[in-house]
């Protein structure tokens, strides 16, 4: 497989700065030998940098840096059509804001290739709120309702090609949703799994229900990692930590059977905050949990797990 690693240092989403140095973090935690170690090409194509940056504007106050994010965008939209015509894109956050452009531009080639998109968001938060829901006015809470189509991004964000329906995303890991967003999702058909429903089922049992889905229907999938999906005691280097996140194991298992359904077609490792990181520790499990997606195991499984 050809993995294409897109550095895309982006913070202007998140409420404190250090998300830039993402990229440079995963690159220095060995993402590049890991994956030819596994026995894969790699093509980095270096980080991504927005040059103009478009007058935009919001009625909601809150709403921070927005010209610079429809900017990015813009950019990755076509960054991520481009780079899916062929390969395995691997978008190195950078904050979560970059979904929006990463499974628009996704989302797109999906329809050229006749294959419906899916989404597989791991995430502590649904990231569903649209410009004038939010209250924090950070634009990394709202790809989920940009990506899907949701009103009120229209002349403002730019224009989606083609919308994911929300039937074709899965959340797993939620435990910190706004009301706004809770009222919101809870009309739509995305599937969401919050850490209630990995404690009493299994982050097995969820995701191979959701796979079967992919699978049946011919689906393209899109894995967009949150490092907050995780404990905080494994994975400290994020801005937005939430307790009771996705053990080590249950983490590696979802990548495992990720790898094992050979579904994934593109993955995003988000919201990495080097800064805030211990010795390089998160990211090291993210280029670990890369690993898992892209093939490595500890022992040959003469069956499928899945
Ligand atoms: N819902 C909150 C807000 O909109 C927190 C969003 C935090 N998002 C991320 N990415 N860290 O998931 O401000
Ligand atoms: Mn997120
Ligand atoms: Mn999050």
């Amino acid at each position: 497989m050809l993995c294409k690693l897109i550095g895309v240092p982006l913070q202007d989403g998140a409420p404190r700065l250090g998300c830039e140095m993402g990229p440079s973090a995963l690159r220095t935690a060995g993402l590049a030998d890991t994956l030819i170690s596994l026995g894969h090409r790699v093509a980095d194509l270096g980080n991504f940098t927005i040059t103009d940056v478009p007058d935009a504007r919001h009625a909601n106050p809150a709403i921070r840096q927005l010209p610079e994010i429809v900017a990015w965008i813009k950019l990755l939209q076509e960054t991520a059509y481009n780079a899916s015509a062929d390969g395995f894109p691997i978008f190195m956050g950078g904050d979560h804001a970059l979904s929006a452009g990463t499974v628009a531009g996704l989302s797109r080639r999906s329809v050229e290739l006749g294959r419906p998109l899916y989404v597989l968001w791991l995430d502590a938060h649904t990231d569903f709120h649209t410009l004038d829901t939010t209250e924090s006015g950070n634009l990394h809470g709202t790809p989920v309702a940009y990506f899907t189509g949701r009103d009120g991004f229209q002349n403002t964000f730019p224009p989606l090609t083609v919308p994911v329906p929300t039937s074709r995303v899965c959340m797993i890991g939620i435990r910190s949703v706004d009301p706004e967003e809770q009222a919101a999702i809870r009309k739509t058909e995305a599937t969401v799994h919050d850490m209630r429903m990995i404690d009493e089922h299994g982050v097995a049992t969820l995701l191979r229900a959701f796979l079967d889905r992919v699978k049946a229907d011919n689906g393209m999938l899109h894995v967009s990692l949150d490092v907050d999906f995780l404990d905080p005691s494994i994975a400290p280097a994020v801005g937005t930590s939430v307790p009771g996140g996705a053990t080590f194991r249950e983490a590696h298992l979802i990548m495992e059977m990720l790898h094992d359904s050979g579904l994934a077609t593109s993955l995003d490792l988000v919201e990495l905050n080097p800064f805030l990181d211990e010795r390089g520790r998160t990211a090291t499990l993210l280029v670990d949990l890369t690993a898992s997606l892209m093939g490595r195991k500890v022992m040959d499984r003469p069956t499928r797990s899945f």
